[in-house]
This record gives structure tokens, sequence and C-alpha cells, in this order.
């Protein structure tokens, strides 16, 4: 185990142990570097670690969402299912923690919650619950969609039950059975936690603010077959990730929704969703995000597709998403969605149009009616893209605060480094591709780009790095050209910020795509990392 107070000067330090902070040890420590990880978690994991929750799986399949780094990893290690569930990522991530011997890196219950730049020294001072460090570098591995977002509903102080967020859920089994559960949130978390609840729980009370469009996984056991061929083309597989928009191994399609007939566009809706899987949005129309006209096509598919399963007309309709076009929140997965709606122990409650006003110690109220819990499970979300690093009170050049600094929204250069704060590098930061990529791909990405900067500046003799201000707007600017031209910004999402009360309204994804970002990346380090300033 790494001691900080023995040890209080190191090269890099990491902040995070899930995908992208275990792969900045691994990185890091190869090309020799003295590395330590703060982890606020008492383990590894990341998100991994804490989304716990009943039917908590990953939405893309694991033979791509899964390192590329070490061959022997990838020809050892076998999935159980297409798409795996939390336990089975998180043994995944304990077992790259003990094959690459990475624990002993990491400081565990160990939160940042400062960390200062000293322009002299050009050093950060990182301060977290269990002691403090030094390091010339700063590794932000903190994620994406990690910082749970708390609902600040008044008086929920009052519900005497059972209170558990999807975020954050108990390392013991939870076990519903006889009970009244209540859940709030019907995202990608609540989509796969209701199902689950519903089987075993007396009664389930769904309270659902926004419909959204719940895309089946079609989840199955990994077939032997397709396991072998996997292993033996991994080489391809990955490839592909480099070269796809999504980070993911599968061409898209060529053609608008709106050039075929509806009787050739029904069939190529039917045969996605057949297979199941994100890849909807990939194998059917390449349209679907920047043509409302063709977007609508898509949403109206998934809606008869409820008024089909939902038996109850007026549940159905309740159901039916039609404030948003499709996918520009992030449709969930959910195997049985629908129709755990027509199970009799199922209530769907709408909270847009009778909102939650109060609790009692086993009631939550709305404007309407009293509904008797036991249980409240509360799956809404949060503080995506700059929470986690917001959190953290940062300190750049002169004292600048990053909450200052990024107080009428997030800028970036590339995702990567934030101008006035040196040396501090974002993995998968605001404006690169980040939760519209396949993430491990993104992180291996963003990692390799780091490590190779840092390894550029050890071998030139440079003591800082920093974002100039001017590529940062360029950055942030053409971000926003980009993400203009497709409808996500129209939607009041957590990609824009709206589930956070007051939080500037940006969309802050670099949506032109992962592969031609990662050449930008390329190019920008091949020509002497343009747009960053370096000092000795
Ligand atoms: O969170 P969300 P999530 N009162 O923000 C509702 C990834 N992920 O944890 O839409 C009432 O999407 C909110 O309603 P509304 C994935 O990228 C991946 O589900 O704001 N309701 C919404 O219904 C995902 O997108 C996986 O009107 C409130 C829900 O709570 C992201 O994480 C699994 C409320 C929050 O949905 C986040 O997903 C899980 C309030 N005060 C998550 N506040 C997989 O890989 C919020 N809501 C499968």
């Amino acid at each position: 185990m790494t001691d900080p107070g023995k040890s209080p000067e190191y090269d890099g330090i990491v902040i995070g142990a899930g995908f992208a902070g275990l792969y900045a040890i691994v990185k890091l420590r190869e090309l020799g570097f003295n590395v330590l990880g703060f982890e606020k978690a008492s383990d590894v994991g990341g998100v991994w670690y804490w989304n716990r929750y009943p039917g908590a799986r990953c939405d893309c399949e694991s033979y791509y969402y899964s390192y590329s780094f070490s061959t022997e990893l990838q020809q050892k290690w076998r999935w159980s299912q297409r798409y795996a569930e939390q336990p089975e990522i998180l043994a995944y991530l304990n077992h790259v923690a003990e094959q690459f011997n990475l624990r002993r890196h990491i400081l565990f219950d160990a939160t940042v919650e400062r960390m200062v730049f000293d322009e002299r020294a050009n050093r950060w001072t990182v301060t977290s619950s269990r002691g403090t460090a030094t390091a010339k570098f700063v590794i932000s591995a903190a994620g994406c969609i990690s910082a749970l977002q708390k609902p600040d509903y008044p008086g929920l102080d009052a519900f005497a039950g059972e209170l558990y967020y999807t975020g954050a859920w108990p390392h013991e089994e939870v076990d519903f059975s006889g009970r009244r559960v209540g859940i709030v949130g019907t995202g990608a978390s609540g989509a796969q936690a209701i199902p689950i609840i519903a089987k075993t729980a007396k009664h389930l009370t769904v309270f659902q603010r926004t419909p959204n469009f719940v895309l089946p996984a079609r989840n199955a056991p990994m077939d032997p077959g397709f396991d072998d061929w996997v292993k033996a083309h991994y080489d391809e597989i990955r490839t592909m990730c480099l070269n796809s928009p999504g980070a993911v191994p599968f061409e898209g399609s060529k053609i608008s929704a709106l050039d075929v007939s509806p009787e050739e566009r029904a069939a190529v809706y039917q045969k996605a969703w057949d297979r199941g899987g994100l890849r909807f949005f990939v194998d059917t129309f390449n349209d679907l995000i920047t043509n409302k006209e063709a977007n609508d096509t898509a949403a109206e598919f998934v809606r008869s597709h409820i008024r089909s399963v939902v038996k109850d007309p007026r549940i159905a309709e309740m159901l039916s998403p039609r404030s948003h076009p499709i996918a520009t929140k992030r449709p969930p997965l959910g195997d049985d969605y629908y129709a755990t709606f027509n199970r009799p122990n199922v209530t769907l409650v709408d909270i847009a149009s009778t909102p939650i006003t109060s609790f009692s110690a086993r009631a939550v109220r709305t404007a309407e009616a009293s509904y008797e819990i036991d249980t409240l499970v509360l799956a809404t979300g949060f503080d995506a893209m700059t929470g986690a690093l917001l959190r953290i009170d940062v300190r750049g050049r002169g004292g600048l605060a990053l909450k200052a600094k990024w107080a009428e929204g997030a800028k970036t250069y590339l995702g990567l480094g934030v101008a006035g704060f040196p040396n501090l590098f974002t993995v998968t930061g605001p404006f690169s591709p980040s939760v519209v990529a396949n993430m491990p791909t993104g992180v291996e990405q963003h990692v390799d780009w780091i490590a190779g900067c840092m390894n550029y500046m050890r071998s030139h003799g440079l003591e800082f790095v920093e974002a100039d201000e001017s590529a940062e707007e360029g950055w942030v600017a053409h971000s926003a050209e980009v993400a203009n031209a497709t409808l996500y910004p129209q939607t009041s999402s957590w990609y824009v910020g709206a589930n956070i009360p007051g939080k500037p309204r940006q969309f802050s994804v670099y949506l032109g795509g992962f592969s031609s970002y990662r050449e930008h990346c390329e190019r920008v380090a091949q020509n002497g990392y343009e747009g960053f300033a370096f000092g000795r």
C-alpha cells in the first residue's frame, strides 16, 4: 500500500480507480513514472463499485466494453453474458487490479478535497481525506457520470422507511419481498431496476417525470462460439472501435430514414429492435440525431411498440415519450421494461402533472394522492460531465478556482486540458466524445495521449504544459457548432446539465465522432502539441 505520508512526491497523481484510473496507473507505471491513486471508495471499480442496484448492467456489449491494452487479459477473460452485469464487470476490474498489481499504488477511502497548483515549483498539492501528496501532474479520472445527485426534496427526512440511491447502493442484498416500494426516476438506472424490483416487491409504484424511450437489450448468455470468434478477431474488433464514430465495432448506416419507403423503414427498425441494444441508432439510419423528421419515424416506431405491449392504453400513453426526440436523452436498455407495467403489482404515477409535494413516515404524497411506501428508491441521476471535478476545490494559476472558471459553463481544450490549470489532465473531460463513445476505448485513447505528452515533456526537460486560452475557446466553439447541428442540445437532459438546479446549460460532449477526434488528437501531438504551451 502506498503511503502518501512516507513518499509524498510523485510524478503523477491519478484521481479515481475506475476504468480510467486503473489504466492510467498501468500506463504511467509502464513508462517509469512514479504514480499514486486516490480513490473515494474502499476498493477499485469506479461507477461499477457504487452502482450495485438490482439489474445494473452495462449497455455496451462486454467484448468491446473492456480493455484492449493487454492481449493476455482479453484472451483469458471470459464474459458470461452479452451485456455483463455489474458484479461481473466489478469482478473484471478487480481481476485487472490483481493481475497488474495496481492496489499498491492506490490510497482507498481517500476523497480528494482540494488541489492547488504551485506555480514556482510546477507541482500540484493534492489533499484528500486520508492525507496529502504532491505531484508534477494530476490526471483526473473521476468520471463523467459519477457525482451522485440527491434530489432536494423538502421534507424527505420525514420518510422513515428504507431509502436507497441507485448510484450508492449498499453492498448487502436488499430484500424487496413483501415490501411496498416506490421508485423515482426512469432513466437508465430506473429502467434496469424497475423490472427486477417488480418481480419481488409486494407492490411497486413508479414515479415518472419524463417517459423515456427504453430499447430492448436482448441480453443472453455469451455464446461460446461467438466468444471464440471474438478472441480470434480481437485485433480487427479493436481497430474498428478506434475507427468508428462511437468507438464501437460496427459499421454505421449510410442511408437516411427518409430515403426509404415506410415499409422498408419499419423492416429496418424491426430488425434492429430484434437484435437489441444501442446499435439501433448505428444500424438503422444515419440522420436520426440530425433530422427531426427522420427522428420522428424512430420515435413513433418505439411508441407503437409500447402500445403493442402495454395493455392499458392510458398507461401506454403515459409511457410514450413525446416531449423530446429519441436519443437526445440517453435511451436506456431494459428487457421486459414495458411488460412490467402490465403487472397487477405495478402502478405508474405521472409526477410531471402531479409533482411530489411531501413525504410522511410511510408515504410519498403528490399533488393528487398519497402512496403508501416501505422502501423508496431514488434513481435520480448524477451531476454529469463536470460534477466530479467541481466537487473538488481545484486551484490553478494565481489561485484561480476551477469553479469560478467554469461558472458560466465548462471550458477545455480537447477535453484534455484547461487553460489556467497547468499539468492537469482530464480523462474523458468535457468536450471530448466521452459519454457518446464506448468508454474503455475512449479512456485508453485519452490515457495514452496524456502519457505520451508526459513522456514528451520528460524527454524535452519541460516542467509544465497548459492549454492555450485561444485553443480552448476555439475547441469549445467548434464543439458547440457540431452539437448545434444535431437535435441533442434542444432537450433538457443531463447532457446539458438541465437536471442540476442552477447549472449553466451547455452541451459539453464532442459530437464530431470518436475516430475523427482521435485522429485530431494525434495530429495535435505530432505537431508538437499545438494549442498547448510548455515551460521549463
Ligand atoms: O440518471 P438519469 P440514471 N424529481 O439522469 C428523474 C449511465 N448509465 O442514473 O428525465 C423527479 O438518466 C429524471 O427525470 P427527468 C447512462 O449514460 C448507464 O438513470 O429529468 N424525477 C430521470 O427519469 C445514463 O444516461 C447504465 O424528468 C427526477 C431520472 O430521475 C446515465 O448513467 C446504467 C428528479 C434520472 O435519470 C444516468 O442514468 C445506468 C426529481 N427531482 C446509468 N430528479 C448502463 O450502462 C431526477 N429525476 C446500462
